[in-house]
């Protein structure tokens, strides 16, 4: 499968996040993606440079404030104390319900609470760099979809389907999904379906798309009663103004199995063909696996190819991005085992 990569993504490699309280080493780390390009190679796929430049894009799914802080966080970072380089940053305030968010405060860590969901987002000195070269990734490959090809993969870290218009949050800064959507929609594609099959309900996307019926967003999660982002991702949630009826959320509980899982696979395409979607954007988590440290699905390394096979009977021009999945040394395969099972049942759309 035509894949392109971000060339700078070693450079958001931060060292810890939080867990029950404590620092643990980060589970978003390089050598996620190093593992799926090894495993892209290997098995003969060849991988691309980002040919495309997303800002124009980048401008219509998020606010401008929150791209000049992204853009310009580790300079005021360090400009606080220059011993911070060997600091990350982590937000310490929010405000929530009865607290203002329309004005930007000054203190820097007042506007990192501003512009994050969680304390678990932590912030290295080629955070923008890398998060921008990313969306670039999922813009080419929604750019050689947009020209016609059947399918193409973006493979990037740092994830992106958390972050909203104006917030980064769960290892997530841009929304890389969104991103090649609207690309989509900018070259041709009057209606998008949009598929999150990451553990974690993708809130960042839902919210951007939720007053739209242009791009159709279906997710399915883990029960955010009790899984991470735990205030959005319920069933009742289905879009609101031109948008409502096209936001539909299949939340299944802790510890479900393949066949319960691919029942809700089978919902989420019957609502994708009822759309009449001229192109489809996957957020391809894999944190679904049997293996994965931090979350609770049984999916195996087969039902990946599975799944991949399923997606390609949709018939619909796509564009694969890369969210979650910490079980490392089983992403490679289980992400080449999506894309290749899409790869042997894809005929031309
Ligand atoms: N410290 C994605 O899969 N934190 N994000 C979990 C572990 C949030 C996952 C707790 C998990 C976010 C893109
Ligand atoms: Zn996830």
């Amino acid at each position: 499968m035509l894949t392109f990569h971000n060339p700078l993504h070693q450079g958001h490699a931060p060292v810890h996040e939080f867990f029950r309280g404590e620092r643990v080493p980060c589970f978003e780390k390089p050598a996620r993606v190093d593992y799926v390009q090894k495993a892209l190679r290997t098995r003969g796929h060849a991988l691309a440079a980002p040919d495309v430049d997303s800002a124009p894009v980048l401008a219509q799914v998020h606010a401008p404030r929150y791209l000049a802080f992204l853009q310009s966080a580790w300079q005021q970072w360090l400009a606080l104390d220059a011993g911070n380089a060997a600091v990350q940053p982590f937000p310490s305030v929010w405000p929530v319900r009865s607290l203002r968010s329309d004005v930007e405060p000054e203190n820097f860590v007042a506007r990192l609470g501003l512009y994050s969901m969680d304390n678990g987002t932590p912030l290295a000195e080629g955070t923008w760099a890398a998060a921008k070269a990313g969306a670039d990734a999922a813009a080419s490959a929604a750019a050689r979809v947009a020209q016609g090809a059947r399918a193409a993969f973006c493979c990037t870290r740092p994830p992106g389907h958390h972050a909203g218009a104006d917030f980064m949050g769960g290892y997530c800064f841009i929304n890389n999904a969104a991103v090649a959507a609207q690309w989509l929609r900018n070259h041709g594609a009057q209606r998008v379906a949009l598929l999150d099959v990451d553990y974690h309900h993708g809130n960042g996307t839902q919210s951007i798309f939720y007053g739209r019926s242009d791009v159709l967003f279906v997710s399915i999660h883990g029960d955010p009663r009790t899984e991470y982002p735990f205030y959005l991702g319920h069933a009742d949630e289905t879009g609101e103004g031109e948008g409502a009826g096209f936001n539909l959320n299949l939340p299944l509980p802790a510890g479900t199995t393949a066949a319960r899982w691919f029942d809700a696979l089978e919902q989420a395409c019957m609502r994708i063909v009822q759309h009449r979607a001229d192109a489809l954007v996957v957020s391809l988590g894999l944190d679904t696996f049997e293996g994965d440290p931090i979350s609770r699905f049984a999916l195996t390394s087969a039902d990946f190819t599975r799944l991949g096979e399923r997606l390609a009977g949709l018939g619909l021009p796509t564009v694969f991005v890369l969210e979650g999945g910490y079980a490392a040394v089983e992403l490679g395969t289980n992400a080449v085992n999506v894309l290749e099972g899409f790869d042997s049942k894809a005929v031309a759309p």
